[in-house]
């Protein structure tokens, strides 16, 4: 055999044996598609080791090897060797991280495998069906019945892997997961974040049923470049992403309540439509309309709902449906602090957004990697502006062509998953990654990326100050491709104190909105002093009176601000033994649901300039 023809033999090997899943083969709005739930207790195996995964000359064990974590052990004669089972005396809740579930989780970092089994019909075991994950942090292996249906990297995002005909039974169909969250540098986020690595199922787990033919994706908003704010007669445009190519074949969309049916052809896979849209009522913190919309599609008929509004800057103003708008925001971990574990349903998404709005915030920025999709489901209908980021934060692997297209692909499944999202407003790409040639290039790529998939959100990116003899300045180079400069501003935590705040300006190389998405100081809550003493909730409260100061004295320079952070959270960078234990301090809630002062400071400030455009 020629030399070439072995490599193409062993690359089509490779990919059947790591079948990667790509965004493009992302189903959306699985919670109104027939599913099973794979929710509930699932046994786990800790390995350390990936014995399960490996043999002792470390390779990757056989499909069919007995040994393989993936199989199911089966014993024939007492005298057969087995060393390892899944037993109920070690089972996980999933969703969820394991740190929060067993203390022998706390501070794991490395595989575990999660097995469980489940039943079907007759019926159901003929379908179309797809193994679907709402998330798993980091790497996530899956196997059904012996087979290994593919392979996902990114800790935040969705999958799913079709499922092979004739791989589903209706009885004991068993389902195995192994689930790595060992940090590296090559991953995104990379070895050294402020953040804990929760790991695990952290998200829903949906057997899918579905038809043949199904519509995979969609989008529909406003058009962007046909908008105009006393328009009563808007352009609906949208696409449609196809399972499979289809001939001569109808999709209807239809808006009841506006009495709207169109029909469209469609002949192949992809779909790109724009409609004439009559008087729509626009979504908005005020008034977070929702309008059910159903597409149907041969035997798919899916429904959703969906807000429509329309963002973009002029100058440095944020506009939206017209009017400027002042962003009141707040920032949030997907942290339930009070029970130290990932949010992970749509109580801990009220919850956190409740807050949010008991702090008169119209706007959240869910930091630094994408949340559930709960929380942009819930922010829709509580009319809350949203703020998603992936995480590419701090020292990324620049260099690297890999591990950008490791960003983006993870950029590619959070637009797909939440772009009908009206309160989504801004895709951000990173957070206070360090300025060089090699990061610039990667950062404007992924701006490039963002913005070639979805021309009707803002994109931004968390960056840092330049302090030069007392000056603020703010000309980081990605500044030029980005739509907001958002900043993460702590004069008066890390540099002085708060009283730095007092005589401080800020120059800013572009003629563009500019945003603080952080700015904050710790402070345990109970613990009470001078305002000088740090660590007291007084030092805190000073720090926001002095911030809200500045804001005030210079109006016309920001366009609004998601100070750091709802409530404390988990983090293995914070050790001093008093007031951090393991918890980033500088929450406005404790860990305990406790507000401290400085919540009641912001509340107050965000009240006032309630009606402020
Ligand atoms: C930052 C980071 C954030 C940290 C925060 C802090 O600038 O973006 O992830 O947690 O500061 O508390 O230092």
């Amino acid at each position: 055999m020629n030399q070439k023809l072995l490599y193409i033999l062993v690359f089509i090997l490779f990919l059947t044996a790591f079948p990667l899943t790509a965004q493009e083969d992302l189903i959306i709005n699985t919670h109104n598609r027939d599913h099973i739930s794979l929710n509930g207790d699932w046994h786990y195996i800790i390995d350390p080791y990936e014995n399960g995964f490996y043999n002792y000359r470390y390779k990757e064990r056989n499909e069919a090897d007995p040994e393989a974590y993936w199989n199911r052990p089966v014993i024939k004669e007492p005298s057969d060797r087995i060393e390892h089972a899944y037993s109920d005396n070690y089972s996980l809740k999933v969703p969820g991280d394991w740190n929060s579930q067993d203390p022998v989780f706390k501070y794991y970092e490395g595989s575990v495998w999660y097995q469980r089994e489940f039943d079907l019909t007759e019926a159901q075991t003929s379908g179309t069906a797809y193994m679907y994950f709402g998330a798993a942090n980091y790497e996530a292996h899956v196997y059904l019945n012996g087979k290994k249906l593919g392979m996902h990297k990114g800790g935040f995002t969705p999958f799913n892997f079709k499922i092979p005909p004739g791989l589903l039974k209706a009885k004991g169909n068993f389902l195995v997961v192994k689930v790595d969250n060992k940090r590296s540098p090559e991953e995104i986020p990379t070895v050294n974040t402020d953040w804990w690595n929760f790991g695990g199922i952290t998200r829903d787990v949906k057997l899918l049923l579905l038809p043949d033919n199904f519509i995979q994706q969609y989008s529909l908003q406003l058009d962007p470049e046909n908008f105009s704010a006393d328009r009563k007669n808007q352009i609906l445009k949208g696409h449609f992403k196809l399972n499979k190519p289809a001939e001569n074949s109808e999709i209807t969309i239809f808006i009841p309540e506006l009495k709207l049916k169109e029909k469209l052809s469609i002949n192949g896979q992809h779909l790109e439509y724009k409609l004439p849209f009559k008087k729509p009522e626009l979504w908005s913190p005020e008034n977070p309309k929702l309008y059910e919309v159903e597409f149907i599609y041969g035997k798919d008929t899916l429904r959703d709902k969906i807000g429509f509004r329309d963002i973009r800057v002029a100058g440095k103003d944020v506009i939206l449906n017209g009017k400027k708008i002042f962003l009141r925001g707040i920032s949030i971990h997907e942290e339930i602090p009070q029970e130290v574990r990932r949010a992970r349903n749509k109580k801990d998404a009220q919850q956190l957004l409740d807050w949010a709005k008991e702090l008169n915030a119209n706007m959240v920025r869910l930091a630094h990697y994408p949340h559930n999709e709960y929380m942009t489901h819930t922010a829709d209908s509580l009319g809350m502006l949203v703020w998603s980021e992936i995480p590419v934060y701090w020292t990324i692997n620049f260099r690297s062509e890999e591990v950008l297209e490791k960003a983006k692909k993870q950029l590619g499944e959070m637009i797909i998953r939440d772009r009908n999202k009206a309160s989504v407003i801004i895709w951000s790409v990173g957070n206070e990654t360090p300025v060089s040639p090699h990061r610039t290039a990667f950062m404007k790529s992924l701006v490039q990326t963002a913005r070639a998939m979805d021309n009707s959100r803002l994109i931004s990116a968390a960056l840092e100050v330049h302090r030069e003899n007392g000056r603020n300045i703010i000309n980081d180079p990605l500044g030029e491709s980005i739509d907001i400069v958002s900043v993460n501003e702590y004069l008066g935590w890390y540099g002085g104190l708060p009283s730095a705040k007092e005589n401080s300006t800020w120059e800013v190389t572009y003629n563009k909105p500019l945003f603080f998405s952080e700015t904050g100081a710790g402070a345990k809550a109970g613990y009470h002093g001078d305002r000088n003493q740090r660590w007291t909730e007084e030092f805190q409260a000073w720090y926001f009176k002095e911030t809200i100061k500045m804001m005030k004295r210079m109006p016309e320079n920001f366009t609004g601000m998601s100070p750091w952070i709802l409530t404390d959270f988990r983090s293995p960078r914070r050790n001093h033994p008093r007031f951090q234990e393991g918890w980033n301090r500088k929450g406005l809630i404790d860990n305990n649901g406790n507000k401290k002062k400085a919540f009641y400071i912001l509340q107050e400030y965000y009240k006032e300039i309630e009606n402020r455009s």
